[in-house]
């Protein structure tokens, strides 16, 4: 089905979609309209069984540079913006939706990633940076605090010192420290970024999508879970995967000695 999108792009591939920020003159600065044409691609990628992973990546130089700054400038006389409500209308809704997701989604950050367009990125299940990517916590910068799910992700990815530099000081991060400090989960040379998180979301798109949902739930739940409750539901989840039709063509296939075919 086409899409009249303008800020972003949406692009269904095999077994997998493609949406591009593409505001490239802003480095793909989130706005109103962008955040609504991003709602109406997760709405159509649910809605395929088609697509069972989902890329995000930028056009042109950048990744994301967050919230369009142009768009928060008061006029003469206006009282001070509600910036808690473009959070919760927008920013938090768009977090929470990637992360419970029944797919798999891959960031492939082409270039900078600044504030939440940063932890934008890194809400993704698997974030692959371009070498040239950085990262940068732009908040302090202006006066702000850590939002899009930042201060709960980069303290779990990255332990409390470094999560506090890196939101404290604003610094970039180049991709290749990122991965090493774990931030990402690959830097890859940047004509080869969306060969590799194209190539791993078609893989994706070949697999037990009831088993990736399954991994999703159940390591997004041991961030606030003690052991024994994490146990619990590791047992009510694999209960979940017994019943379902891929565990039978995953044993069949292996015995057979074949590919399993997971999407008749
Ligand atoms: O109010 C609320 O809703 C609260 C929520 C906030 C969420 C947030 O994300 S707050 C953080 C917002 N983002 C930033 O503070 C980052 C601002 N951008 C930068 O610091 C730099 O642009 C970068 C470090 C990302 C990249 O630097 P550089 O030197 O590579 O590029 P540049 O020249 O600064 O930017 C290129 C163009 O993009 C430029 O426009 P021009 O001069 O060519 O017409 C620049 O103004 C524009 N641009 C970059 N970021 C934004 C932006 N325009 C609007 N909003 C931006 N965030």
């Amino acid at each position: 089905m086409a899409h009249d999108f303008e800020t972003i792009l949406y692009e269904p591939a095999d077994g997998y979609a493609v949406v591009t920020l593409n505001r490239p003159d802003k480095l793909n600065a989130f706005n109103d309209q962008m955040h609504a044409e991003l709602r109406a691609a997760i709405d159509a990628a649910e809605a395929d069984t088609a697509v069972r992973a989902l890329v995000f990546t930028g056009a042109g130089r950048g990744f994301c540079a967050g919230q369009d700054l142009g768009d928060r400038v008061l006029s003469e006389g206006e009282g001070p913006r509600d910036t808690g409500a473009g959070l919760e209308a927008n920013y938090n809704p768009l977090v929470l939706r990637l992360r419970g997701l029944a797919m798999p989604v891959i960031s492939a950050i082409n270039g900078v990633a600044a504030g939440a367009g940063c932890n934008f990125a890194l809400a993704a299940d698997i974030a692959f940076a371009a070498r040239s990517a950085r990262f940068i916590q732009a908040f302090v910068k202006i006066g702000l605090t850590v939002d899009c799910g930042g201060s709960y992700f980069l303290p779990r990815s990255l332990g409390s010192q470094r999560a506090m530099g890196f939101a404290m000081t604003g610094d970039p991060i180049e991709a290749e420290q990122a991965a090493d400090w774990g931030l990402v989960w690959k830097c890859v040379d940047d004509d080869t970024l969306m060969e590799e998180a194209c190539g791993l979301a078609a893989r994706f798109g070949a697999m037990s999508s009831v088993a990736l949902d399954l991994i999703k739930r159940s390591i997004n739940a041991s961030a606030t879970n003690d052991i024994a409750t994490q146990l619990a539901l590791e047992a009510e989840l694999q209960r979940e995967a017994g019943k379902a039709p891929d565990y039978q063509e995953g044993i069949r296939a292996f015995l057979e000695k074949r590919a399993p075919n997971y999407h008749p």
